[in-house]
Order: C-alpha cells, then structure tokens, then sequence
C-alpha cells in the first residue's frame, strides 16, 4: 500500500526532516502535500527527486490525505488538527498541543508502539528530550525505576530554524565586532536576552508558576504517560547550549534494587535503535556531534553512583530534529500502518 501524506510547517526546521526522513526510511508515499503560511507559499522543496511547492495550510488541504505530519507550533496544531481529522485523515502531531490529552497516545515506537492502536484520529509525538530518555530509560524499566534525576544540554535547533540561523549570526558578529548584540535567547518573545554563544542558559521554554520551565514539565509528564508510571519521580533541570543539532542528558536512575553499570549495559545492547557508546579508555562516549544527522539514540558513561548502589549515572544523546522529533514522527506513521 502506498499513502497520501500532508506534512504541516514543512519549511520548518522539523518540517524540512519530516521530508528528509520520509525519503531516508523508504515510506510509501503516494503522494506528498507540503503546507506552511503564505510567508512561504510558492517555494519549492525537493523529494525523492521531484521539486513539490508549498501551499498555504487551509482546512481543505486535508480532503484526500491518510496521513498528516504537522509541526507547525501548537496553535496551528490546534486550528488544523481537527479539520484534519474531520477529512478522515490521521494526524501525527509534533506540538504539545495535545501530548497530556487522554484520548491522545503519546508514542515512542520503541517503548510504547500499543498505544497507538487507541488513537481516535491525533497521534502526538513528545518533546525531543523526553523521546532519547524514554529509549534508554525503558531498556531499564525491569530493574524498578523509582527516581530519575535528568540534567538537560539542549541543542538550539530546538527553538527553531530561526535560532540556528541566529547563533550563526551570533558567532559571525563576535568574529567581526567581538561583541554579541542579544535578540534571540533565551526566548525571542521575552524582554530580557543573553548571547547564546559562549553562554550557557540555564531555560529552555517559559518558566511556570512553580519555579520550572515548561520544558522541565514536560520530561516530569511526558515520561510518566509513555512508561505509564504515572507515580514516577522526576527531577528536570533543562538547559541551552551553545550547540546547532543535538540534545545531551545527563541521568542518574534509582531503582528498586542495586544494578550494576554490565547489568545496565547489557539491557541497553539488548535495545532497539540505542547505541551503546561507552570506553573511557579511548575517549569514547556519546556528544551532539557524533548524533547529528541520525536516528538512533547513544548512551554511555555508564556508571554506578558513589554513595549508593541503587543508583546509576549516564549520559544520553540524540539529534533533537531527528529521534527528538522528525524520525520519531516517521515511525509513529510506520508503526500505524505496520499495525492497522
Ligand atoms: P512558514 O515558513 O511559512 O512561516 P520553525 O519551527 O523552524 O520555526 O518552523 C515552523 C513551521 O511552521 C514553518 O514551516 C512555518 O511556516 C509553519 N507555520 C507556522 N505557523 C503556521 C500557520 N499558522 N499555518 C501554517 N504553517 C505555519
Ligand atoms: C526545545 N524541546 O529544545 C524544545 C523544542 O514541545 O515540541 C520542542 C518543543 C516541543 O526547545
């Protein structure tokens, strides 16, 4: 069978590897719709050798579609889900929009492909951080996770193509001026701003009434509705770095009994899609760079905490537009019509 996609935002950063991954993983695609704003209408993306034109998103570009990629931020999720839906489509959903909904699965194929039998027509796909924690966490989930203590080193491009291209501009005044004039990080819609290059900032999202950001809520609610642990104890700290493609985590994981990092370490071999990067001896452990441009999740470090047994350390990474987002989108759809 072959299928007739729609990928909503697909001038996008996520929407331009939505594209990408359909044609990298081989999907059957009868037919390819690429809908954005009319800022962007009439350019043209190319796929599979052909050069298609964006159109701008209406209700009705959804009439004959099966399946719709949208990543076109939350509020457009909103508009056009439903009209989506309404025109028999199934929608696979990047936005936060409707991740925390209950009749919404919230899907990573590798940890939890059954839930997406319950869709009722939007299948959400989670926030990039928490997809490469689930992957690795769920290798793990049989030595009793009890607390998850996760520190977050996030890649720009989460932001959006507009703050890749302004840590570029960033670097490239630095070079010219040796100054940064800030105007994007951490927030373009917020007042105060910090240079992103050389910086750390420690937000990532807006703050939320209880001292943590939005970003730091979703590792805490996303996590417990894919493990389906809705008891889970999840300490976030989510940061920025300087950094174009690729989130890194660091993890420590309490568990039920002591686990030893071979014990660990088999599970993760043991893993879909998680590769197992970890021989200090030869500088050999998990970084963006080594992530960028593929699938699959890394993870090494791999230690036993100092002071107690029951606890391990590791360092996870992925690319955030790739597993975090676009990939992880493709294979919801593939795990859909795999299932159906
Ligand atoms: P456009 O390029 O026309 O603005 P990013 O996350 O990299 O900023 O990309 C966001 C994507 O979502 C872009 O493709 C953008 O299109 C698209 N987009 C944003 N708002 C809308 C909207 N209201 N309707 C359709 N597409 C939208
Ligand atoms: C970031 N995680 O890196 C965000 C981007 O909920 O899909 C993705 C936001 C989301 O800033």
């Amino acid at each position: 069978d072959q299928y007739r996609i729609a990928v909503l935002g697909a001038t996008g950063a996520v929407g331009r590897k939505m594209i990408e991954t359909l044609e990298r993983r081989n999907f059957p695609v009868e037919s390819l719709k690429l809908l954005a704003s009319e800022r962007s209408a009439g350019e043209t993306i190319s796929f599979a050798g052909q050069s298609i034109e964006v159109e701008v998103a209406a209700p009705d570009s959804f009439e004959g579609i099966d399946i719709a990629l949208f990543s076109a931020g939350a509020t457009a999720s909103q508009v056009f889900a439903p009209e989506a839906v309404k025109r028999g489509a199934v929608v696979v959903d990047n936005s936060s929009a409707y991740r925390m909904d209950k009749s919404v699965p919230l899907v990573v194929p590798e940890v939890n492909a059954h839930a997406v039998d319950l869709h009722q027509g939007i299948i959400a796909n989670p926030n990039c951080s928490t997809i490469q924690l689930m992957v690795a966490l769920n290798a793990l989930k049989e030595f009793g996770l009890q607390h998850v203590v996760i520190s977050t080193y996030q890649a720009v491009s989460g932001m959006g193509q507009k703050a890749v291209d302004a840590l570029r501009s960033e670097v490239e005044e630095w070079r010219q001026s040796g100054s940064i004039t800030p105007t994007v990080f951490p927030l373009a819609s917020q007042d105060a701003h910090y240079p992103m290059a050389f910086n750390v900032l420690p937000q990532c999202d807006v703050f939320l009434d209880n001292g943590y950001t939005k970003e730091e809520m979703k590792l805490v609610n996303e996590s417990r509705k894919i493990l389906e642990m809705p008891e889970l104890k999840v300490s976030p700290t989510a940061v920025r770095v300087p950094v174009l493609y690729g989130h890194s985590e660091s993890v420590a994981v309490r568990f039920e009994q002591p686990v030893s990092p071979a014990q660990a370490r088999a599970k993760f071999e043991q893993a879909a899609n998680l590769v197992v990067v970890d021989d200090p001896s030869q500088a050999q452990y998990p970084h963006p760079l080594m992530a960028e441009d593929t699938g699959e999740t890394y993870v090494g470090r791999i230690r036993q905490d100092l002071a107690d047994p029951n606890t391990l350390l590791f360092f996870v990474v992925a690319d955030n537009l790739l597993k975090g987002a676009a990939w992880n989108a493709v294979q919801i759809a593939e795990t859909l019509i795999q299932r159906a």
